[in-house]
């Protein structure tokens, strides 16, 4: 595990679900950050006792706003950014397709923003123009869902993607008990969360104890409350012995829930997946829902603000091995490629989840 921290939420700590992995002030660019975006290939060191810099521009942009889950994760930024004595913007589009969020980057380059703080659409249409941003000595760092990492600083990703595709399929295969047809209905095709989360699933479902488990279909509700209801009702009426909807996105789970919730297939097809508790509890309480798991998407965005001052600061550079301070959830230290992991999720069932909020 790269956390060396401890986590929240001792209350529930029971219901965790570890899931076995395991300089100064001003707002200007200078020379603490003169390394630019591409200190992590360039060889350029980190000084991890530097001064954590007052004042950074900091700036948030989600896959969409009008996401429920963005707005969790992107509170928890605005917490951090207040901690940090910075400049706090969020912006963004609203809809989660591919070239999206190309505008708001370039928007942001001319700002003169310090750090863009950026959740993937797609991992490579950002691409040119988060790059055109480090080359303007802005740090990126990518949260929930990456961009490709040749250009970022950082990546924080919310759990191990293993340890995230292979709840997902454990919990699928416990709803089904252990044989029968199950569904994806993930977000956008190119969203790089639910992608790589899909692609350990399948290595999952290929494994002998999984051999009776078989993946009949994924669809894509785009993250898009209606169309994610649709694409619910389509896979129930094209696969009739379908006994489980694994839903990686919160948007998908809570549509897909409450379709199910109002039809006769509440009590035979099972839901799970990726939910907010809050959205989630009233499934969980008709029955609907019998488990489902997530992290607490405001530390992921807590935790990204504080790497982007930390990069901006001159104290990390992304390197594997680095170290640096987020507030609250404590030290955390830079694993392959830039990734810092939060922590495990949790597993929400009827007897926890009224401990959570949101
Ligand atoms: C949706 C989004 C987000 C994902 C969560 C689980 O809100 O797709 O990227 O991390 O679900």
């Amino acid at each position: 595990m790269l956390r060396t921290h401890h986590r929240l939420l001792t209350a529930a700590s029971a219901s965790l679900l570890v899931l076995g992995l395991a300089a100064c002030g001003g707002t200007t660019k200078d020379s603490a950050s003169s390394d630019g975006g591409a200190a992590a290939q360039t060889g350029a060191s980190a000084d991890p006792n530097a001064k954590t810099k007052e004042g950074l521009k900091i700036a948030f942009l989600p896959k969409q706003l009008n996401n429920p889950y963005s707005d969790v994760e992107t509170s928890g930024g605005k917490v951090a950014v207040g901690e940090l004595k910075g400049e706090y913007k969020l912006v963004g589009p609203n809809d989660a397709s591919a070239s999206s969020q190309v505008s708001y980057i370039n928007t942001l380059i001319q700002q003169q923003q310090d750090v863009i703080v950026v959740a993937a659409n797609d991992p490579n249409a950002v691409c040119p123009s988060l790059n055109q941003a480090r080359q303007a000595k802005i740090k990126v760092v990518s949260f929930d869902s990456d961009a490709s990492k040749d250009c970022r600083d950082a990546f924080i990703n919310q759990a191990t993607t293993q340890g995230i595709g292979e709840s997902l399929v454990k919990m699928a295969n416990e709803l089904a008990g252990g044989e029968g047809e199950i569904a994806i209905l993930s977000a956008t095709p190119n969203a790089t969360n639910q992608n790589a989360w899909i692609e350990v699933m399948k290595k999952e479902l290929a494994k002998p104890e999984y051999s009776k488990l078989k993946l009949v279909k994924t669809a894509y509700g785009n993250d898009d409350d209606q169309k994610s209801f649709q694409e619910a009702q389509g896979l129930l009426q094209s696969y009739p012995k379908l006994k489980v909807i694994v839903s990686p996105t919160t948007v998908g789970i809570a549509a897909a829930s409450r379709y199910v919730s109002s039809s006769n297939y509440k009590g035979k097809v099972a839901i799970t997946g990726l939910g907010l508790p809050n959205q989630m509890r009233e499934y969980v309480k008709d029955g609907t829902v019998k488990k489902f798991a997530l992290w607490n998407p405001a530390d992921i965005g807590y935790l990204a603000a504080y790497a982007g001052a930390a990069l901006a600061s001159g104290q990390i550079t992304g390197k594997q091995g680095e170290k640096f301070t987020a507030g609250k959830l404590g030290e955390y230290t830079i694993g392959a490629d830039g990734e810092i992991v939060l922590g495990p999720p949790t597993e929400f069932t009827a007897q926890n989840i009224d401990q959570f909020n949101f």
